[in-house]
């Protein structure tokens, strides 16, 4: 037997209706809230990134200004309590111009360079070798363990040396044995700029880099950058002592005067063009602008300007 089957009731219905709007309009007002919220702190963070990239830009104007040095207290300027500025100068001195090396053929300071990265004598003169075959003109190798044209060509795939000199350090990545080189050597970009006068300025160099160009001992190196950082040993503050003169220097590095002769020319002690990293700070967020000028004291011109938002700076320091 079967009973009699009850249609749903009217009321029931209507009842079930009603709870089904209720929990339809309790999820639309949870997600909406929640999409509310997301474009809020979206908003937040498009903000905070145009305040800091805004703050970094401050940083630029105060250390491109002529009479700014590297100690300025200016050059680092709290604007709130979350809003700030830390400008850096140096100049581009401090690095390596690697077209400069290599189209004035410096082997000796290009070998010293590969040899403080760990290379063996013979590896470090092989890839000297291969960094200028890799620019220069002709197809004609330098050292048998050099590669030109024709080496390259049996290669898979097969690449073209660029017989010119580098427009950016990513051109210099392309180079097959710096690119196998990178593996080992991963800061090698920190070593090198293609916008500096070609002199290395002793008073903004770290130390391994003065070691490889000098020739002095890494320790003498070290000695001479304490000597520059001043009692605080912190560099760019107000009791930094720069070196006065190349006679100092090279008292400090205890290198003597036949080896000091060639590569005196290579010095100074005040590069002409300035490199600036700025990073403003606003809340959560940074940005960095990393700006090079050249045209020294008085009418500089910007040679370079890189933007990097949401960044910290790159370090600078090289290892060797
Ligand atoms: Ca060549
Ligand atoms: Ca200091």
């Amino acid at each position: 037997m079967t009973g009699p089957i009850h249609p749903a009731s009217p009321k029931g219905s209507v009842l079930l209706v009603v709870l089904c709007v209720v929990a339809l309009l309790s999820f639309l007002i949870v997600n909406t809230a929640f999409v509310t919220n997301q474009h809020g702190e979206t908003q937040a963070a498009r903000l905070g990134l145009m305040r800091a990239h805004e703050l970094a830009e401050m940083g630029v104007a105060v250390a491109v200004h002529p009479m700014i040095k590297a100690a300025d207290p200016l050059l680092r300027r709290k604007v709130s309590e979350i809003e700030r500025f830390e400008a850096r100068l140096t100049t581009a001195e401090s690095k390596l111009n690697l077209n400069k090396l290599l189209a004035e053929q410096q082997t000796l300071v290009l070998e010293r360079v590969f040899e403080a990265w760990g290379l063996s004598i013979a590896d470090a003169q092989g890839l000297a070798a291969i960094l200028i075959d890799w620019t220069d003109a002709d197809d004609v190798k330098r050292r048998p363990d050099s590669a030109e044209k024709l080496d390259y060509q049996q290669m898979r795939p097969a690449v073209v040396p660029l017989n010119r000199l580098f427009n950016s350090l990513d051109e210099v990545g392309q180079v097959p044995r710096m690119a196998e080189l990178a593996a080992t050597m991963p800061d090698w970009r920190k070593w090198f700029t293609l916008r500096s006068s070609g002199q290395l300025d002793l008073n903004a160099a770290e130390a391994p880099v003065i070691a490889a160009v000098t020739g002095a001992m890494p320790t003498q190196a070290e000695r001479l950058v304490e000597q520059r950082n001043g009692l605080d040993q912190i560099r760019d503050t107000e009791d930094d002592t720069p070196l006065q003169s190349l006679d100092e220097a090279r008292a400090l590095l205890g290198v003597g005067d036949g080896d000091w002769t060639p590569v005196q020319p290579l010095l100074t002690l005040q590069g002409p063009t300035r490199q600036v990293t700025s990073v403003g700070f606003a809340a959560e967020s940074t940005y960095v602008i990393e700006v090079v000028t050249s045209g020294g004291q008085g009418g500089s011109q910007i040679a370079e300007w890189v933007e990097l938002p949401g960044e910290l700076p790159r370090e600078e320091v090289p290892e060797s």
